[in-house]
């Protein structure tokens, strides 16, 4: 059993009992994980209680959480929503939660896999109905300029049928989705920060999508029992058109996401080197990697038709796997060795540096970005030549945040901690400076932390102010609600040399990743533009009923407090398309719509247009009413729908 480059540790983090975790400690960590989330509460408070800060005692800068009534929050927060397939928004530091955004998942709110227009978005079977409504979003990132969030656009990823979303942060709506091809368990996610080529192009064009699970390709029933024969891909998405426009054949697999400021490299994080389907072989290796993509090497083969397809899919894909690219001077990948299972890779924000934590093995791996475009160029003899330090943090290191004053943020999920350790100082311990002190603080949390970001962290903006921490476990923290128990996210005032715990908060479950950024930098608009909707009903006088064969349009308009077709009338099996365009104009004068026994339920926003489809199958009366209040006389705001037998 090798310990590779680990060193020894430095007394300040605590460690000096812990060893890397070699093959035969990792056999049992499914059990060291079920013990420390099995801990008895009072043990776990009396871990929280030690903790070097709370929130009354530490108070810094006099940062508070609690706003006045009235009083606006600082910074958004983009949140994934986990299992119920959205986006969560936000305001930070109160933690209050703003909206969601429906993404995969029907949404009874808006009428999302309601309405025409969102099931179209979501994407539809031959027979019009919804092609998937289940997913599990994890990773979050939004649009860059000039390496700070531009305020266009967030992404947002489904693992399960590997999809990726898109948000206009404009509207704070989902305006498209596109579906990997050839691709499962897409996970991390990443736009690129410019272009790597075009120094005209300081902003996101391209967003990056890992995906982790290997497969037969194409995937149709063949090479089943050849397990040593799947393959994963790593995909490239045109952030306007949302096309894929190329993907690259790896070895092992794609777990998370980072790009560099300079939009040269991608970076993705491999635990699976081994291409094991079984956990214990997927951690029979004592190294996996962090993969490297040179993204203007790529599209420079893709341009040259070096590429392949598989199955149905036009997308050109390029072999990055480890034979093809031995040669450093034509690579399009390079396979940075890193231990062991790694989780998160993550870019500081003074775009010199990648961070690869560990996960089963207790350190946190630093990989100079120069060092890696230097090994393209033919500079650097040896690829593990880029890694400037490999330093113990603590057990179970997953992910990475910074601050902007040179000090990374990793949760340690089996220690139930974020420890924070100054990068440049690893760096020199790593070289052998054994005085050089890295790990400046250690903060316990409650309970086995996964995702950690700071406000503006992944931005040149890094502000380093606030941290948050999504833990998976919430034990004791809230009121006892049955089995389900909320995960909890807790905030942290990094200001200061210490980390000082401010809050905690109940989430349903399960967000993972996150990002939190200024509010100046977003400009929501509160009206829609009636012109973006093709198919607006502009003038009340446009009402009415339209009928083509079966086929029968319904238009209608809402003006508080009425619409503008006190009744209409269609007639038993025609196929009904009701068209509802909110006229009001004022600030949040949202209508609804609902249609009794039909299943229709839907909102339209000021000057908003939305359409439902649905066969008038049952004769009768049936109210259609407003759904959302909106008026005095919201009850009394109705439309009566006539099926005629
Ligand atoms: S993964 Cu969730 S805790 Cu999907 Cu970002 Cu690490
Ligand atoms: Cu319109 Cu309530
Ligand atoms: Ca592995």
């Amino acid at each position: 059993m090798k310990e590779g480059l680990n060193k020894t540790s430095d007394p300040d983090t605590g460690m000096g009992r812990r060893r890397f975790l070699n093959s035969a400690a990792a056999a049992g960590l499914a059990g060291v994980g079920m013990a420390a989330c099995s801990e008895k509460p009072a043990t776990a408070v009396a871990g929280a209680s030690a903790a070097s800060g709370s929130a009354t005692a530490h108070a810094q800068g006099g940062s508070s959480v609690h706003l006045k009534p009235g009083e606006l929050d600082t910074y958004y927060g983009l949140w994934s929503g986990g299992h119920t397939g959205d986006m969560r928004v936000l305001g930070l530091p109160s933690g209050r939660e703003l909206t969601r955004i429906p993404c995969f998942v029907p949404d009874a709110l808006v009428g999302w896999g309601v309405t025409n227009e969102s099931k179209d978005v979501m994407g539809r079977k031959a027979d019009g109905s919804l092609r998937y409504t289940v997913a599990d979003t994890h990773h979050t990132h939004a649009s860059y300029k000039d390496g700070n969030y531009d305020g266009r656009y967030a992404w947002i990823n489904d693992k399960i049928n590997s999809r990726i979303a898109r948000i206009r942060l404009d509207y704070f709506v989902c305006d498209k989705i596109t579906e990997l091809p050839n691709v499962q368990g897409f996970h991390g996610i990443f736009p690129d920060k410019r272009d790597p080529v075009d120094p005209a192009i300081n902003y996101t064009t391209r967003v990056f999508c890992g995906a982790e699970f290997h497969i037969p390709l194409p995937n149709n029933g063949g090479d089943i029992d050849k397990i040593d024969k799947y393959r994963t891909l790593f995909s490239c998405v045109d952030a306007e058109s949302m096309e894929v426009r190329w993907q690259v054949l790896i070895d092992g697999n794609c777990d998370l996401t980072a790009t560099s400021y300079d939009g040269k490299l991608a970076a993705t994080n491999q635990y699976n080197v081994e291409n094991g389907a079984k956990y214990e072989d997927m951690m029979s290796a004592e190294r996996d990697a962090c993969l490297f993509f040179n993204v203007a090497r790529i599209e420079a083969a893709v341009k040259a038709g070096k590429f392949k397809t598989y199955g149905d899919s036009k997308v050109p894909v390029v072999d990055g796997t480890r034979a093809s690219n031995a040669d450093a001077k034509t690579a399009l990948t390079a396979y940075v060795s890193v231990p062991k299972n790694p989780h998160g890779v993550n870019a500081s924000p003074d775009g010199k540096y990648f961070i690869c934590a560990g996960k089963l093995s207790p350190t946190c791996t630093v990989i100079e970005l120069n060092k890696v475009l230097d090994w393209f160029d033919g500079k650097l003899e040896k690829l593990d030549q880029a890694i400037v330090a490999e330093v113990e943090v603590g057990l179970g290191p997953l992910h990475t945040a910074f601050d902007g004053r040179g000090n990374a943020y990793t949760t340690l999920f089996l220690d139930s901690a974020v420890v924070k350790w100054n990068v440049e100082a690893a760096i020199k311990f790593h070289a052998g400076d054994k005085n050089a002190k890295y790990v400046v603080d250690r903060l316990d949390l409650q309970y086995q932390p996964g995702h950690v970001n700071a406000s503006q962290s992944e931005t040149i903006a890094a502000d380093g102010k606030w941290l948050c921490v999504g833990c998976k476990f919430s034990k004791d923290r809230f009121l006892p609600v049955g089995p389900l128990h909320p995960e909890n996210e807790q905030l942290i005032d990094i200001s200061g040399e210490k980390m000082v715990l401010m809050a905690d908060h109940p989430v349903r479950g399960e967000p993972h990743d996150f990002i939190i950024f200024k509010r100046e930098l977003l400009h929501p608009k509160q009206v829609y533009a009636l012109d973006d909707f093709p198919n607006a009903i502009k003038d009340p006088k446009e009402s009415g009923v339209v009928r083509n064969g079966r086929k029968v349009t319904v238009k209608l308009t809402s003006q508080a407090p009425a619409f503008s077709m006190r009744e209409f009338t269609v007639k038993k099996g025609d196929e009904v398309t009701l068209i509802l365009t909110n006229l009001d104009k004022v600030e949040d004068l949202t209508h609804g719509f609902a249609i009794p026994k039909y299943n229709v339920n839907f909102i339209v926003n000021p000057q908003e247009t939305k359409s439902v489809t649905f066969i008038a199958d049952k004769p009768g009366v049936f109210w259609a009413y407003c759904t959302h209040f909106c008026h005095a006389l919201h009850l009394e705001m109705r439309s009566r729908m006539i099926v005629e037998a």
